[in-house]
Protein backbone atom coordinates (compact mmCIF):
# COMPACT_ATOMS: atom_id res chain seq x y z
CA UNK A 1 0.00 0.00 0.00
CA UNK A 2 1.89 2.84 -1.14
CA UNK A 3 -0.15 4.44 -3.88
CA UNK A 4 -3.60 6.44 -3.30
CA UNK A 5 -6.19 7.04 -6.40
CA UNK A 6 -8.15 10.53 -6.28
CA UNK A 7 -11.05 11.04 -8.89
CA UNK A 8 -9.81 14.86 -7.76
CA UNK A 9 -6.66 15.84 -5.97
CA UNK A 10 -5.94 19.60 -4.78
CA UNK A 11 -2.57 20.31 -6.49
CA UNK A 12 -1.01 23.09 -5.37
CA UNK A 13 -2.20 24.58 -8.64
CA UNK A 14 -5.97 23.53 -7.99
CA UNK A 15 -8.24 20.78 -8.81
CA UNK A 16 -6.53 17.88 -11.02
CA UNK A 17 -8.44 14.63 -11.81
CA UNK A 18 -7.89 10.79 -11.90
CA UNK A 19 -4.55 11.45 -10.18
CA UNK A 20 -2.66 8.70 -9.01
CA UNK A 21 -0.24 9.52 -5.70
CA UNK A 22 2.73 7.51 -4.70
CA UNK A 23 4.69 7.57 -2.07
CA UNK A 24 7.87 5.72 -0.43
CA UNK A 25 8.53 3.97 2.89
CA UNK A 26 9.22 6.80 4.36
CA UNK A 27 6.03 8.30 3.48
CA UNK A 28 7.58 10.85 1.09
CA UNK A 29 5.60 11.39 -2.02
CA UNK A 30 7.50 10.33 -4.65
CA UNK A 31 5.17 10.98 -7.81
CA UNK A 32 1.43 12.84 -8.70
CA UNK A 33 0.03 11.75 -11.73
CA UNK A 34 -2.99 13.59 -13.00
CA UNK A 35 -4.77 11.51 -16.11
CA UNK A 36 -3.51 8.14 -14.43
CA UNK A 37 -5.82 4.84 -14.62
CA UNK A 38 -5.21 3.79 -11.50
CA UNK A 39 -6.28 0.42 -11.62
CA UNK A 40 -6.00 -2.22 -8.50
CA UNK A 41 -5.26 1.17 -6.48
CA UNK A 42 -7.39 2.48 -3.44
CA UNK A 43 -9.66 4.95 -4.72
CA UNK A 44 -11.07 8.34 -3.41
CA UNK A 45 -13.53 10.65 -4.28
CA UNK A 46 -11.58 14.52 -3.16
CA UNK A 47 -8.36 14.38 -1.21
CA UNK A 48 -6.71 17.49 -0.60
CA UNK A 49 -3.17 17.74 1.78
CA UNK A 50 -3.69 17.97 5.22
CA UNK A 51 -3.74 21.09 7.00
CA UNK A 52 -0.79 22.21 9.61
CA UNK A 53 -2.26 23.55 13.17
CA UNK A 54 0.50 26.06 13.52
CA UNK A 55 0.12 26.85 17.05
CA UNK A 56 -0.78 24.59 20.00
CA UNK A 57 -0.35 24.74 23.27
CA UNK A 58 -1.91 21.26 23.80
CA UNK A 59 -2.18 20.88 27.62
CA UNK A 60 -4.49 23.66 27.29
CA UNK A 61 -7.44 21.28 25.53
CA UNK A 62 -8.09 20.18 29.28
CA UNK A 63 -8.79 23.52 30.09
CA UNK A 64 -11.42 24.11 27.50
CA UNK A 65 -15.38 24.84 28.67
CA UNK A 66 -13.82 25.58 31.72
CA UNK A 67 -13.06 28.89 32.40
CA UNK A 68 -16.80 30.52 30.58
CA UNK A 69 -17.98 31.28 34.03
CA UNK A 70 -17.50 35.34 34.82
CA UNK A 71 -15.47 36.79 37.95
CA UNK A 72 -16.43 39.19 39.92
CA UNK A 73 -14.34 42.08 37.63
CA UNK A 74 -14.77 42.34 34.07
CA UNK A 75 -13.52 39.23 32.44
CA UNK A 76 -10.39 39.48 30.00
CA UNK A 77 -7.48 37.89 28.48
CA UNK A 78 -5.55 38.43 31.55
CA UNK A 79 -8.01 37.21 34.43
CA UNK A 80 -8.24 34.11 32.07
CA UNK A 81 -4.32 33.71 31.84
CA UNK A 82 -4.18 33.40 36.08
CA UNK A 83 -6.91 30.34 35.55
CA UNK A 84 -4.53 28.38 33.16
CA UNK A 85 -1.12 29.07 35.29
CA UNK A 86 -3.58 27.50 38.32
CA UNK A 87 -4.58 24.49 35.92
CA UNK A 88 -0.70 24.18 34.89
CA UNK A 89 0.35 23.87 38.28
CA UNK A 90 -0.04 20.13 39.03
CA UNK A 91 -0.56 18.61 36.02
CA UNK A 92 2.44 15.67 35.62
CA UNK A 93 4.27 14.71 32.27
CA UNK A 94 2.39 11.48 32.16
CA UNK A 95 -0.79 14.12 31.95
CA UNK A 96 0.70 16.40 29.53
CA UNK A 97 0.96 13.27 27.12
CA UNK A 98 -2.58 11.99 27.61
CA UNK A 99 -3.83 15.19 27.15
CA UNK A 100 -1.89 16.01 23.97
CA UNK A 101 -2.86 12.36 22.77
CA UNK A 102 -6.60 13.18 23.13
CA UNK A 103 -5.99 16.47 21.48
CA UNK A 104 -3.79 15.21 18.24
CA UNK A 105 -6.54 12.21 17.59
CA UNK A 106 -9.30 15.34 16.98
CA UNK A 107 -7.17 17.49 15.02
CA UNK A 108 -6.62 14.92 12.74
CA UNK A 109 -10.08 13.72 12.76
CA UNK A 110 -10.63 17.05 11.13
CA UNK A 111 -8.32 17.90 8.74
CA UNK A 112 -4.92 18.66 10.31
CA UNK A 113 -1.74 16.79 9.68
CA UNK A 114 0.89 18.59 11.40
CA UNK A 115 1.14 20.38 14.21
CA UNK A 116 3.04 22.82 15.47
CA UNK A 117 3.68 23.09 19.90
CA UNK A 118 4.47 26.04 21.38
CA UNK A 119 5.63 24.13 24.51
CA UNK A 120 6.26 25.98 28.08
CA UNK A 121 5.64 23.77 30.53
CA UNK A 122 9.08 22.39 30.86
CA UNK A 123 9.59 22.62 34.52
CA UNK A 124 8.34 20.48 37.51
CA UNK A 125 5.58 22.38 39.93
CA UNK A 126 8.13 23.09 42.27
CA UNK A 127 10.26 24.86 39.51
CA UNK A 128 12.96 22.11 39.40
CA UNK A 129 14.39 21.61 35.93
CA UNK A 130 12.94 17.92 35.48
CA UNK A 131 16.04 15.07 35.10
CA UNK A 132 15.72 14.96 31.70
CA UNK A 133 15.73 18.87 31.09
CA UNK A 134 13.50 17.90 27.49
CA UNK A 135 11.19 15.65 29.75
CA UNK A 136 7.87 17.64 28.73
CA UNK A 137 8.34 17.53 25.37
CA UNK A 138 9.37 13.75 25.12
CA UNK A 139 5.96 13.02 26.32
CA UNK A 140 4.44 15.64 23.80
CA UNK A 141 6.42 14.14 21.01
CA UNK A 142 5.50 11.05 21.84
CA UNK A 143 1.57 11.60 21.72
CA UNK A 144 2.27 12.80 18.38
CA UNK A 145 3.83 9.51 17.40
CA UNK A 146 0.88 7.38 19.08
CA UNK A 147 -1.70 9.85 17.21
CA UNK A 148 0.11 9.95 14.28
CA UNK A 149 -0.03 13.80 13.78
CA UNK A 150 3.22 15.00 12.04
CA UNK A 151 4.76 17.32 14.50
CA UNK A 152 7.61 20.79 15.34
CA UNK A 153 8.26 21.16 18.66
CA UNK A 154 9.19 24.53 19.50
CA UNK A 155 10.81 24.85 23.41
CA UNK A 156 9.74 28.24 24.54
CA UNK A 157 12.16 30.57 26.11
CA UNK A 158 10.69 31.87 29.04
CA UNK A 159 12.40 34.16 31.22
CA UNK A 160 10.42 37.65 32.25
CA UNK A 161 7.02 39.03 33.57
CA UNK A 162 6.95 41.54 31.22
CA UNK A 163 9.03 44.25 29.44
CA UNK A 164 12.13 45.57 30.65
CA UNK A 165 12.78 42.15 32.23
CA UNK A 166 10.26 41.76 34.72
CA UNK A 167 10.96 39.36 37.42
CA UNK A 168 8.76 35.47 36.83
CA UNK A 169 5.89 35.62 39.04
CA UNK A 170 5.46 32.36 41.52
CA UNK A 171 2.87 31.12 39.06
CA UNK A 172 5.20 31.70 36.32
CA UNK A 173 7.98 29.51 37.64
CA UNK A 174 7.11 26.18 35.43
CA UNK A 175 7.78 27.78 32.47
CA UNK A 176 11.83 29.40 33.39
CA UNK A 177 13.98 29.09 30.86
CA UNK A 178 16.87 31.18 29.69
CA UNK A 179 18.52 30.97 26.56
CA UNK A 180 21.14 27.86 27.44
CA UNK A 181 18.11 26.17 29.04
CA UNK A 182 16.39 25.91 25.47
CA UNK A 183 19.60 24.83 23.89
CA UNK A 184 19.70 22.27 26.40
CA UNK A 185 16.23 21.16 25.47
CA UNK A 186 17.07 21.61 21.66
CA UNK A 187 20.26 19.31 22.22
CA UNK A 188 18.27 16.73 24.21
CA UNK A 189 15.68 16.16 20.97
CA UNK A 190 17.97 16.37 18.47
CA UNK A 191 18.03 12.15 18.10
CA UNK A 192 13.52 12.55 18.05
CA UNK A 193 14.12 14.78 14.72
CA UNK A 194 13.01 12.35 11.95
CA UNK A 195 10.39 12.60 9.01
CA UNK A 196 7.74 13.58 11.15
CA UNK A 197 9.34 15.37 14.38
CA UNK A 198 11.02 18.83 13.92
CA UNK A 199 12.53 21.40 16.28
CA UNK A 200 12.53 24.42 16.27
CA UNK A 201 11.95 27.59 19.06
CA UNK A 202 9.64 29.42 20.62
CA UNK A 203 10.69 33.18 22.36
CA UNK A 204 7.32 33.13 24.11
CA UNK A 205 6.87 36.84 23.62
CA UNK A 206 8.86 40.32 23.38
CA UNK A 207 6.97 40.44 27.45
CA UNK A 208 8.76 37.08 28.48
CA UNK A 209 12.32 37.01 26.50
CA UNK A 210 14.73 39.78 25.52
CA UNK A 211 15.99 40.30 22.47
CA UNK A 212 19.68 39.33 23.59
CA UNK A 213 18.26 36.21 24.60
CA UNK A 214 16.75 35.77 21.73
CA UNK A 215 19.71 37.07 19.16
CA UNK A 216 21.84 34.01 21.60
CA UNK A 217 19.52 31.03 20.72
CA UNK A 218 19.10 31.90 16.74
CA UNK A 219 22.94 32.24 17.11
CA UNK A 220 23.40 28.53 17.84
CA UNK A 221 20.34 26.81 16.18
CA UNK A 222 20.73 25.95 12.60
CA UNK A 223 19.24 28.40 10.17
CA UNK A 224 16.79 26.31 8.38
CA UNK A 225 14.71 25.66 12.23
CA UNK A 226 11.12 27.47 12.49
CA UNK A 227 11.20 30.69 15.04
CA UNK A 228 7.97 31.11 16.39
CA UNK A 229 6.66 34.21 19.20
CA UNK A 230 3.23 35.41 20.62
CA UNK A 231 3.04 38.86 19.79
CA UNK A 232 0.99 41.82 20.24
CA UNK A 233 -2.12 39.78 20.64
CA UNK A 234 -3.43 42.32 23.37
CA UNK A 235 -3.82 46.29 23.44
CA UNK A 236 -2.29 46.38 27.17
CA UNK A 237 0.57 44.48 25.40
CA UNK A 238 0.90 47.13 22.76
CA UNK A 239 1.20 49.99 25.39
CA UNK A 240 3.03 48.13 27.63
CA UNK A 241 5.66 47.75 25.13
CA UNK A 242 5.25 51.74 23.51
CA UNK A 243 5.64 52.29 27.52
CA UNK A 244 8.99 50.73 27.84
CA UNK A 245 10.85 51.36 24.57
CA UNK A 246 8.75 53.76 22.33
CA UNK A 247 8.14 51.40 20.37
CA UNK A 248 5.35 48.96 19.37
CA UNK A 249 5.70 45.15 19.72
CA UNK A 250 5.72 44.50 16.12
CA UNK A 251 7.96 47.45 15.40
CA UNK A 252 10.43 46.82 17.37
CA UNK A 253 11.03 42.72 16.78
CA UNK A 254 11.12 44.48 12.96
CA UNK A 255 13.64 46.79 14.28
CA UNK A 256 15.80 44.51 16.03
CA UNK A 257 15.43 40.93 14.82
CA UNK A 258 16.22 39.59 11.16
CA UNK A 259 12.73 38.40 10.65
CA UNK A 260 11.92 36.49 7.70
CA UNK A 261 10.46 33.40 6.26
CA UNK A 262 11.58 31.63 9.13
CA UNK A 263 9.81 33.16 11.41
CA UNK A 264 6.09 32.61 12.53
CA UNK A 265 4.38 35.92 14.09
CA UNK A 266 1.72 34.37 16.16
CA UNK A 267 -1.69 36.30 16.96
CA UNK A 268 -0.01 40.26 15.81
CA UNK A 269 -3.19 40.99 16.10
CA UNK A 270 -2.80 44.90 16.62
CA UNK A 271 -0.99 46.48 14.08
CA UNK A 272 -0.69 49.82 12.07
CA UNK A 273 -0.45 50.08 8.51
CA UNK A 274 3.75 49.90 9.09
CA UNK A 275 3.79 46.89 10.90
CA UNK A 276 0.92 45.46 8.53
CA UNK A 277 3.18 46.22 5.78
CA UNK A 278 6.32 44.92 7.43
CA UNK A 279 5.41 41.50 8.44
CA UNK A 280 4.34 41.35 4.73
CA UNK A 281 7.63 42.16 3.17
CA UNK A 282 9.81 40.22 5.76
CA UNK A 283 7.94 37.33 4.54
CA UNK A 284 6.91 36.00 8.31
CA UNK A 285 4.12 34.09 8.20
CA UNK A 286 0.97 35.42 10.40
CA UNK A 287 -0.15 32.67 12.45
CA UNK A 288 -3.89 33.17 13.26
CA UNK A 289 -6.09 31.30 15.45
CA UNK A 290 -9.67 33.04 15.25
CA UNK A 291 -11.18 31.02 17.70
CA UNK A 292 -9.27 31.68 20.58
CA UNK A 293 -9.02 34.81 19.33
CA UNK A 294 -12.22 35.19 20.04
CA UNK A 295 -12.66 33.48 22.96
CA UNK A 296 -9.77 35.57 24.65
CA UNK A 297 -11.20 38.78 23.09
CA UNK A 298 -8.27 39.59 21.49
CA UNK A 299 -9.25 41.23 18.06
CA UNK A 300 -9.75 40.87 14.59
CA UNK A 301 -6.38 40.83 12.40
CA UNK A 302 -6.26 43.21 9.77
CA UNK A 303 -6.11 40.22 7.02
CA UNK A 304 -7.29 42.10 3.95
CA UNK A 305 -4.49 44.71 4.36
CA UNK A 306 -2.66 42.13 5.26
CA UNK A 307 -3.23 40.15 1.89
CA UNK A 308 -3.47 43.02 -0.47
CA UNK A 309 0.48 43.29 0.48
CA UNK A 310 1.31 39.46 -0.29
CA UNK A 311 1.22 38.97 3.09
CA UNK A 312 1.67 34.94 4.59
CA UNK A 313 -0.56 33.55 6.90
CA UNK A 314 -1.66 30.12 8.96
CA UNK A 315 -3.80 28.71 10.96
CA UNK A 316 -3.34 27.36 14.49
CA UNK A 317 -6.05 26.42 17.23
CA UNK A 318 -3.73 27.21 20.65
CA UNK A 319 -5.82 27.07 23.39
CA UNK A 320 -7.89 24.53 21.46
CA UNK A 321 -11.59 25.35 22.56
CA UNK A 322 -12.01 24.05 18.57
CA UNK A 323 -10.08 21.45 16.98
CA UNK A 324 -11.44 21.67 13.62
CA UNK A 325 -9.25 23.44 10.56
CA UNK A 326 -13.03 24.67 9.27
CA UNK A 327 -13.75 26.63 11.84
CA UNK A 328 -10.61 28.31 12.47
CA UNK A 329 -10.90 29.02 8.45
CA UNK A 330 -14.41 30.05 8.52
CA UNK A 331 -13.95 32.57 11.72
CA UNK A 332 -10.81 33.97 9.81
CA UNK A 333 -13.11 35.18 6.74
CA UNK A 334 -16.08 36.03 9.48
CA UNK A 335 -14.35 38.37 11.32
CA UNK A 336 -13.51 40.32 8.61
CA UNK A 337 -16.62 40.66 7.00
CA UNK A 338 -18.21 41.09 10.85
CA UNK A 339 -15.90 44.09 10.43
CA UNK A 340 -16.02 45.07 7.25
CA UNK A 341 -19.48 44.30 6.74
CA UNK A 342 -18.94 42.86 3.26
CA UNK A 343 -18.15 39.50 1.64
CA UNK A 344 -15.20 37.37 0.16
CA UNK A 345 -12.47 38.94 1.56
CA UNK A 346 -10.06 35.94 1.68
CA UNK A 347 -9.39 35.98 -2.35
CA UNK A 348 -6.89 37.34 -4.91
CA UNK A 349 -6.49 38.75 -8.15
CA UNK A 350 -6.21 34.86 -9.03
CA UNK A 351 -8.37 33.12 -6.60
CA UNK A 352 -11.74 34.06 -5.91
CA UNK A 353 -13.18 30.92 -4.11
CA UNK A 354 -12.74 31.86 -0.13
CA UNK A 355 -12.46 28.43 0.64
CA UNK A 356 -10.10 27.55 -2.39
CA UNK A 357 -8.14 30.65 -1.12
CA UNK A 358 -8.26 29.87 2.75
CA UNK A 359 -7.07 26.45 2.03
CA UNK A 360 -4.14 26.72 -0.13
CA UNK A 361 -2.95 29.83 1.44
CA UNK A 362 -3.32 27.93 5.31
CA UNK A 363 -0.93 25.34 3.91
CA UNK A 364 1.51 27.05 2.62
CA UNK A 365 1.61 29.51 5.03
CA UNK A 366 1.66 26.24 7.96
CA UNK A 367 4.06 24.61 5.89
CA UNK A 368 6.73 27.37 6.65
CA UNK A 369 5.62 27.50 10.20
CA UNK A 370 6.15 23.72 10.70
CA UNK A 371 9.42 23.63 8.92
CA UNK A 372 8.78 20.58 7.39
CA UNK A 373 8.27 19.25 3.90
CA UNK A 374 4.31 19.69 3.98
CA UNK A 375 1.15 21.14 3.03
CA UNK A 376 1.38 19.97 -0.93
CA UNK A 377 0.35 16.69 -2.86
CA UNK A 378 3.83 17.19 -4.74
CA UNK A 379 7.24 14.67 -5.11
CA UNK A 380 9.30 15.66 -1.69
CA UNK A 381 6.64 16.30 0.21
CA UNK A 382 5.00 14.16 2.83
CA UNK A 383 1.99 12.15 2.01
CA UNK A 384 -0.59 13.35 4.60
CA UNK A 385 -3.93 13.33 2.55
CA UNK A 386 -7.22 14.45 4.00
CA UNK A 387 -10.30 12.68 2.23
CA UNK A 388 -13.91 14.27 2.05
CA UNK A 389 -16.96 12.52 2.57
CA UNK A 390 -18.34 12.40 -1.16
CA UNK A 391 -21.52 10.75 0.46
CA UNK A 392 -22.21 13.60 2.59
CA UNK A 393 -25.37 15.94 1.67
CA UNK A 394 -23.39 18.98 1.78
CA UNK A 395 -21.21 16.97 -0.89
CA UNK A 396 -24.11 16.61 -3.41
CA UNK A 397 -24.07 17.91 -6.92
CA UNK A 398 -21.26 20.12 -6.82
CA UNK A 399 -19.09 21.72 -9.08
CA UNK A 400 -15.42 21.25 -8.42
CA UNK A 401 -14.93 24.79 -7.77
CA UNK A 402 -17.63 24.90 -5.03
CA UNK A 403 -15.88 21.91 -3.15
CA UNK A 404 -13.81 23.91 -0.85
CA UNK A 405 -16.61 26.61 -0.43
CA UNK A 406 -19.43 24.06 0.61
CA UNK A 407 -16.22 22.07 2.94
CA UNK A 408 -15.28 25.32 4.97
CA UNK A 409 -18.62 27.23 4.77
CA UNK A 410 -21.45 25.10 4.42
CA UNK A 411 -23.09 23.48 7.90
CA UNK A 412 -21.56 21.70 10.74
CA UNK A 413 -21.12 17.82 10.04
CA UNK A 414 -17.36 17.01 10.17
CA UNK A 415 -16.44 16.39 6.36
CA UNK A 416 -13.28 14.83 6.77
CA UNK A 417 -13.61 10.98 6.49
CA UNK A 418 -10.74 9.56 6.05
CA UNK A 419 -6.77 11.15 7.14
CA UNK A 420 -3.41 9.43 6.02
CA UNK A 421 0.07 10.64 7.17
CA UNK A 422 3.27 10.26 5.72
CA UNK A 423 1.28 7.06 3.56
CA UNK A 424 -0.34 5.42 6.77
CA UNK A 425 -4.03 5.50 7.07
CA UNK A 426 -4.84 7.34 11.04
CA UNK A 427 -8.62 7.84 10.50
CA UNK A 428 -10.82 5.78 8.82
CA UNK A 429 -14.67 6.52 8.08
CA UNK A 430 -14.12 9.45 10.73
CA UNK A 431 -12.97 6.98 13.69
CA UNK A 432 -9.30 7.79 15.09
CA UNK A 433 -7.28 4.18 14.81
CA UNK A 434 -6.32 4.37 18.50
CA UNK A 435 -9.11 6.72 19.42
CA UNK A 436 -10.69 4.29 22.51
CA UNK A 437 -7.24 4.32 24.28
CA UNK A 438 -6.65 7.29 23.76
CA UNK A 439 -10.08 8.63 25.07
CA UNK A 440 -9.94 6.79 28.30
CA UNK A 441 -6.75 7.68 28.99
CA UNK A 442 -7.20 11.06 28.67
CA UNK A 443 -11.03 10.79 30.96
CA UNK A 444 -8.64 9.09 33.81
CA UNK A 445 -6.39 12.07 33.72
CA UNK A 446 -9.50 14.66 33.90
CA UNK A 447 -10.81 12.33 36.89
CA UNK A 448 -7.10 13.05 38.35
CA UNK A 449 -7.00 16.54 37.69
CA UNK A 450 -10.42 17.27 39.14
CA UNK A 451 -9.15 16.01 42.32
CA UNK A 452 -6.27 19.46 42.27
CA UNK A 453 -9.26 22.02 41.57
C1 LIG B 1 -0.06 31.22 26.45
N1 LIG B 1 -1.89 32.16 25.20
O1 LIG B 1 1.16 31.25 26.57
O2 LIG B 1 -0.70 30.19 26.66
C2 LIG B 1 -0.77 32.48 26.04
C3 LIG B 1 -1.24 33.26 27.23
C4 LIG B 1 0.52 34.99 27.72
C5 LIG B 1 -2.26 33.01 24.25
N2 LIG B 1 -1.50 34.04 24.02
C6 LIG B 1 -0.17 33.72 28.15
N3 LIG B 1 -3.35 32.84 23.58
O3 LIG B 1 0.48 35.37 26.56
O4 LIG B 1 1.15 35.60 28.57
ZN1 LIG C 1 -0.34 30.78 22.23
Amino acid sequence: MSKLFARHALLPDGWAGDVLIEWDASGAITAVMPGAAGEGVERVEYALPGMINLHSHSFQRALGGRTEKAGDSKDSFWTWRELMYRFARNITPEHIEAIAAQLFSECLRHGYTSLCEFHYVQRAPDGAMYARPAETAERVIAAARLAGIGMTMLPVLYSYSGFGEKALKPEQQRFKTDAQDVLRIVDALEPLRDAQVEVGVAPHSLRAASVAQIQDVLATLPKARPVHIHIAEQQAEVQQSLDWSGRRPVQWLLENMDVDQRWCLIHATHLDDEEVGGIARSGAVAGLCPTTEANLGDGLFPLERFLTQGGRFGIGSDSHVSQSAVEELRWLEYGQRLQHQRRNIAVSDSERHVGDFLWQGALQGGALAAGRPVGALAPGHRADVVVLDDDHPNMFGLALDEVLGSFVFSGNDNLVKDVMVGGQWVVRNQQHVAQQAIAARFKQTLAELREFR
